[in-house]
C-alpha cells in the first residue's frame, strides 16, 4: 500500500531546538558586535587631532631673525614657547592628550612679536567638544594669572581646527630633517635606505622609467642635473616620483618647466644644474619633505662625512634597485683630484669631489642628478652636491664629481627664489 500522507501531516523540522538556541545565541552576538563597532570607534578609537592659535609675546621685540629658519633666536624662542606649553598641559587634566606643539611663524603686529602655533592633541571621537573646550578654558586661566611671557589678545575660543593633512604639512615644512646622525651605519656598494631617512629624494621618470635622481628644495622646486635632460627635454614627458621604492611610488607629480643652467653645454660637464618645477607642489609629510640649501659661502672641508642616495645601479652596468640606496663617503679636495693619476684638471671650482681614491663606495650610472647631503648642526641635511660624472663607479683614483651647489646659490635664487 502506498503511504498518503494525512491532509494535516506537515514535515517535521530538522533542526534541533539546541541547533536554534545556537542560531539565536550566533545573531544575538553578531548584532551585539555590529551595535557595538560604532561605539568602540567613537570612544576608543584615538586619533590626532590639530589646533591653530596666536600668540603675543610682549616682552620681546620682533627680530627679522626669527624669520630665518634656523637661526639662533629663532631656534632658541620655539624652545622655550615649546616648553611653555608643554609645561601649562602637562600639568593640566589634557596630560595624556596632549602630544606636542610647534611654533612655526613669527610675525611683527604693532610692534609686538607675535607668533602662530599648531597644537597636537590625541583623543577618541567622542571627545572632541570637551577636549577643545577644556584647552581653551586652560590656555585662559595660565595666560591671564600672567604666569607666562605668551599672552593671548583674542576672544575666546583660542583654538580653531585644522585638518590632519594641512597640520603635518606645516610640522614637516621645516629643511633638513632626515636620517638621525647617531643611528648612522655606514650605490656602487652601500647600503638600502630607511623610510623618511632622505625624504627630500626624489626620481625623475620618462614613461614610468627612472633616469635620474633629483632633490626637493621646495614644495614646488627640484634641483637635479641639467645632463639628465640631454635626450628628452619637454617637460611634459617627465614626471617626479617620491618615497623610498621606484614601485610603488610613494607620490607622483608632473613636470611643470624644466630649467637648464644658460651655461651648460650637453656631453660636457661644465654648470651641470637645472631646476625642475612641479605641476601641483607635494604636501610634506614625515616621508616627502626638503633638504636644505647651504648658504654661498659654506665649506664642506675635505674628509667630510658625506652621503650620497639614488636608485643607480650597484656597479658599473649593473642592474638597477627598486628601494632607494645611500653610500657614505668623503669629500676629496680639488686638489687631490685634479692630480693627474685622479681626473688630471677636469674637475673645476663649479664642482666638487667625494668618494675614496681606493675606491669602491661611489655613485653610478642612474644616481645623476640626485643629492650628496652633509648633516650640520643639529643633524639638520643640506644639500651640498648634485650627482654629476665619473669615470666608472667605485674605480680606483676616479671618485665621484658632483655640482657644487654653493658655487649655484645665487643661481638657484634667480631661479626659484629660493
Ligand atoms: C652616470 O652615468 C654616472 N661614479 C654618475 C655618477 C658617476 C658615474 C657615472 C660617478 O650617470
Amino acid at each position: 500500500m502506498m503511504h498518503q500522507p494525512s491532509a494535516s501531516g506537515r514535515r517535521k523540522s530538522s533542526l534541533k531546538p539546541w541547533m536554534i538556541a545556537i542560531i539565536i545565541a550566533a545573531v544575538v552576538v553578531g548584532l551585539a558586535i555590529i551595535t557595538s563597532l560604532p561605539v568602540y570607534f567613537l570612544v576608543f578609537d584615538q586619533k590626532f587631532h590639530y589646533y591653530l592659535t596666536s600668540f603675543q609675546i610682549p616682552s620681546i621685540e620682533y627680530s627679522p631673525d626669527f624669520s630665518v629658519e634656523y637661526s639662533k633666536n629663532r631656534t632658541d624662542l620655539k624652545q622655550k614657547i615649546s616648553n611653555q606649553i608643554d609645561e601649562i598641559f602637562q600639568r593640566s587634566n589634557l596630560n595624556r592628550h596632549y602630544i606636542k606643539s610647534h611654533a612655526f611663524n613669527f610675525r611683527s603686529s604693532n610692534n609686538d612679536l607675535k607668533t602662530d602655533v599648531l597644537l597636537k592633541f590625541q583623543f577618541a571621537p567622542n571627545k572632541a567638544d570637551t577636549v577643545k573646550r577644556q584647552a581653551d578654558d586652560i590656555l585662559h586661566q595660565k595666560l591671564k594669572l600672567n604666569e607666562s611671557f605668551l599672552k593671548i589678545d583674542t576672544p575666546l575660543p583660542y583654538l580653531r581646527d585644522m585638518n590632519e593633512a594641512k597640520a603635518e604639512h606645516i610640522l614637516h615644512s621645516y629643511c633638513g630633517l632626515g636620517r638621525e646622525l647617531p643611528s648612522m651605519e655606514r650605490i656602487a656598494d652601500g647600503s638600502v635606505a630607511k623610510k623618511a631617512d632622505w625624504p627630500w629624494q626624489a626620481s625623475l621618470q620618462v614613461d614610468g622609467v627612472h633616469f635620474c635622481g633629483a632633490s626637493l628644495i621646495s614644495e614646488e622646486w627640484l634641483l637635479t642635473a641639467a645632463h639628465c635632460f640631454d635626450n628628452y627635454k619637454n617637460p611634459k614627458l617627465w614626471m617626479a616620483s617620491f618615497g623610498t621604492t621606484l614601485s610603488p611610488p610613494l607620490m607622483r607629480r608632473e613636470v611643470q618647466s624644466i630649467i637648464i643652467h644658460e651655461n651648460y653645454a650637453a656631453h660636457k660637464h661644465d654648470d651641470d644644474i637645472a631646476a625642475v618645477k612641479l605641476s601641483t607642489p607635494v604636501i610634506f609629510s614625515d616621508e616627502v619633505h626638503r633638504v636644505c640649501l647651504p648658504d654661498a659661502t659654506f665649506e664642506a672641508l675635505p674628509e667630510s662625512k658625506v652621503f650620497v642616495t639614488g636608485w643607480g645601479a650597484l656597479k658599473a652596468n649593473g642592474h638597477f634597485p627598486n628601494t632607494l640606496r645611500e653610500v657614505k663617503v668623503e669629500i676629496i679636495s680639488n686638489d687631490i683630484c685634479n692630480r693627474v693619476s685622479v681626473y688630471g684638471g677636469a674637475v673645476s671650482s663649479g664642482m666638487i669631489c667625494a668618494g675614496f681614491l681606493r675606491g669602491k663606495l661611489d655613485a653610478c650610472e642612474g644616481d645623476s642628478g640626485g643629492p650628496l647631503v652633509i648633516a650640520r648642526d643639529r643633524n639638520i641635511w643640506y644639500l651640498i652636491g648634485i650627482v654629476s660624472w665619473g669615470i666608472d663607479c667605485g674605480k680606483e683614483n676616479k671618485p665621484g664629481v658632483y655640482t657644487k651647489v654653493t658655487r649655484y646659490r645665487d643661481w638657484i635664487k634667480s631661479k626659484t627664489n629660493i
